[in-house]
């Protein structure tokens, strides 16, 4: 997805990026109805509140560059460009998702699109992103890996080893970390030693420490220009923390007794979505109709695909034996 040239990003682009973090809302919106009624069953960990992470991530990466995540990733699916259809089907567990329904909500991947997902355990992909970046290195193409990962995914073993690896080969990794406040129910203060998990990437010798606003489309993708540059140039890894929040549950069923109710209505004030809707009007790159076009039109491509998914089969029994290693 190109898009943007040495002038900057067009205005279509800019809408686009509206539609994109619109759409990723409302999928998850409508997602978590067809979890309370039944229609999705396993865990549904909702992206509600980080949309313009992956959204600006997503804007400055290549086609060919790798992105790999944790369970939260029906927004990475949906911003790297997975067929909403397909998506949905998965999420239903449909012969016609994406995982070919076999995954579900937490195991979303596309080879094609070097999406290479999706993973349940906690700080668990950050190897395999160390592995994947080794691979181009190795091969000597100039792709980047992105990880991206939750705040309590730092605290693992897992993150210090890839870390440590990633540094002592210069791979070509940006780490990014989601900082949503809260690891499940903990609180990042309660459970990181050092609550500034920017200053973490000085353990490593990595650029420190790289702190951005997570519900800043344009301050997000300064810096993930910046990461993916120096990535690119052969530099070795860039860590870079984005201060976010999500203002749903950790899943669904989460009785949030960790936080005051008070808490999320006033970090509303900061929601990414209304803040880049509003900068399009204030600059006049859009106006508020085209904004409500912009969201009907991706409330019709969720109601579309909710359709598709209801409407396909379920895999076949066979399937049970297909795609495993043993
Ligand atoms: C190794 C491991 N330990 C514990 C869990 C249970 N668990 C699932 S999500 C989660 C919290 C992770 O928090 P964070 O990395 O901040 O990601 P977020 O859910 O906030 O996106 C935990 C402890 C797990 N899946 N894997
Ligand atoms: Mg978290």
């Amino acid at each position: 997805m190109a898009q943007s040239n040495s002038k900057g990003p067009d205005k279509e682009t800019m809408r686009n990026w509206y539609r994109q973090m619109v759409l990723i809302r409302r999928f998850e919106e409508k997602c978590a109805e067809l979890y309370s009624a039944g229609d999705i069953g396993g865990f549904l960990h909702l992206y509600i509140g980080q949309e313009a992470i992956v959204v600006a991530a997503q804007s400055v990466l290549r086609e060919d560059d790798n992105i790999i995540t944790a369970y939260r990733d029906h927004g990475v699916a949906l911003a790297r460009g997975l067929s909403t259809k397909g998506v949905m089907a998965e999420m239903l567990g449909k012969s016609t998702g994406v995982s070919k329904g076999k995954g579900g909500s937490m195991h979303l991947a596309d080879k094609e699109k070097r999406f290479w997902g999706g993973w349940a355990i906690v700080g668990g992909h950050l190897p395999l992103a160390a592995g994947i970046a080794l691979a181009d290195q190795y091969n000597g193409d100039d792709r980047v890996t992105m990880a991206l990962m939750g705040d309590g995914a730092t605290n693992i073993g897992y993150f210090h080893e890839a870390l440590n690896m990633a540094a002592v080969w210069k791979l070509p990794v940006v780490w990014v970390i989601e900082n949503n406040q809260y690891g499940m129910g903990t609180a990042v203060t309660r459970a990181s030693a050092v609550a500034d998990i920017a200053k973490k990437a000085e353990a490593y010798g990595m650029p420190c420490c790289m702190q951005v606003d997570g519900m800043d489309l344009l301050e997000l993708r300064e810096m993930f220009t910046e990461a993916v540059e120096y990535v690119r140039s052969g530099e070795g890894s860039f860590m870079l923390e984005a201060i976010t929040y999500r203002y749903r549950g950790h899943s669904m069923g989460d009785p949030e007794r960790y936080r005051e109710a008070h808490e999320v209505e006033t970090r509303k004030a900061d929601d990414p979505i209304t803040r880049w809707g509003k900068y399009l009007t204030d600059k006049k790159i859009a106006t508020k109709k085209d904004l409500e076009a912009i969201e009907k039109s991706a409330e019709e491509e969720v109601e579309e695909a909710v359709e598709f998914a209801q409407n396909s089969p379920l895999p076949d029994p066979e399937e049970l034996y297909t795609d495993v290693y043993v």
